[in-house]
């Protein structure tokens, strides 16, 4: 890989690095399939958690611009086919991952980098880190599941004003609203994160996958869906290996060893 680095460590936790610092660590069409590739490694490696992050002193500011620069005599550019070949598959493939994946947000986050941290599951952001949806002042609309994401996190008035300001907000500020995990000071942001992961990956990821797929759901379910959706998943989860070890374990004091099964 060029445009990312990726790693795995103990054959537990993965970890990508976004790897484009002196464009901020923007999209181009080489990182989307380069990270496509990457998560199809993860997917079929065994990971029991990932980590992702940023190269440098931002963590992601979308779009590569240098890209669309546009001929204001030429035909319009079809964002829709970029938002379809590159943003969409890589959001649905976070959300879809069924381990836990950690975002470690080290310095401005922006446009679909923004969207792209709040697509992970839990958040630790460096308190000098920034969120922008940037979009609005290039005249696009927030992609990456912004709309979706946002409105849930942190509520409408805060959602509107974000994405159509366009203003900076500070990771401490993000944390205040709860839009991201925690914020935590520069030196410590990759350790926090990296030891969330690795805790993660010692867990019953099986469990905590079944717990990702049933929050993911649980946006669009009426209650009586999701007590459906709860009993189906407790089901799978009691089949586990983790489960009766987990029980074991409690009941005869000891640590539990859990494998992922
Ligand atoms: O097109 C499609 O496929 C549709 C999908 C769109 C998804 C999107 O993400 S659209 C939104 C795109 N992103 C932006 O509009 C953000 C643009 N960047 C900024 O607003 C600012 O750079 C930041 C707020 C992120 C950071 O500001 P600051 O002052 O810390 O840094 P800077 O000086 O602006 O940027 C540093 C360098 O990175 C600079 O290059 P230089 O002058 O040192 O050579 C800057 O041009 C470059 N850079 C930053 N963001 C981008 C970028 N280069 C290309 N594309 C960028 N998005």
């Amino acid at each position: 890989f060029t445009t990312i680095r990726f790693e795995q460590r103990d054959d537990a936790v993965a970890i990508i690095t976004l790897n484009r610092p002196e464009r901020l660590n923007s999209f181009n069409a080489e990182m989307h399939a380069e990270l496509r590739a990457a998560l199809q490694q993860v997917h079929s490696g065994g990971a029991r958690a990932l980590l992702l992050t940023g190269a440098g002193r931002g963590f992601c500011a979308g779009q590569d611009l240098n890209d669309r620069n546009i001929d204001p005599d030429g035909p319009a550019p079809d964002l829709g086919r970029s938002i379809d070949e590159g943003y969409n598959p890589l959001v649905r493939t976070l959300r879809g991952l069924e381990l836990p994946v950690i975002a470690a947000v080290n310095g401005v986050a922006a446009g679909a980098g923004a969207n792209l941290a709040l697509a992970c599951d839990i958040v630790f952001a460096a308190r000098s880190a920034s969120f922008i949806q940037a979009f609005c002042k290039i005249g696009l609309i927030p992609d990456s599941g912004g709309t979706w994401f946002l409105p849930r996190l942190v509520g409408q008035a805060r959602a509107t004003a974000l994405t159509m300001l366009g203003d900076k907000i500070s990771a401490e500020q993000a944390a205040a609203w709860g839009m991201i995990w925690q914020c935590v000071d520069d030196a410590a942001l990759l350790d926090t994160a990296l030891s969330a992961a690795c805790h993660l990956a010692t867990q019953p990821t099986r469990g905590l996958g079944l717990i990702k797929r049933a929050l993911n759901a649980a946006a669009t379910h009426t209650l009586d869906q999701q007590l459906d959706l709860e009993r189906d998943l407790q089901r799978l989860a009691g089949r586990s290996e983790d489960y009766r070890e987990g029980v074991a374990a409690f009941l005869s004091k000891r640590t539990p060893q859990f494998r992922g099964r």
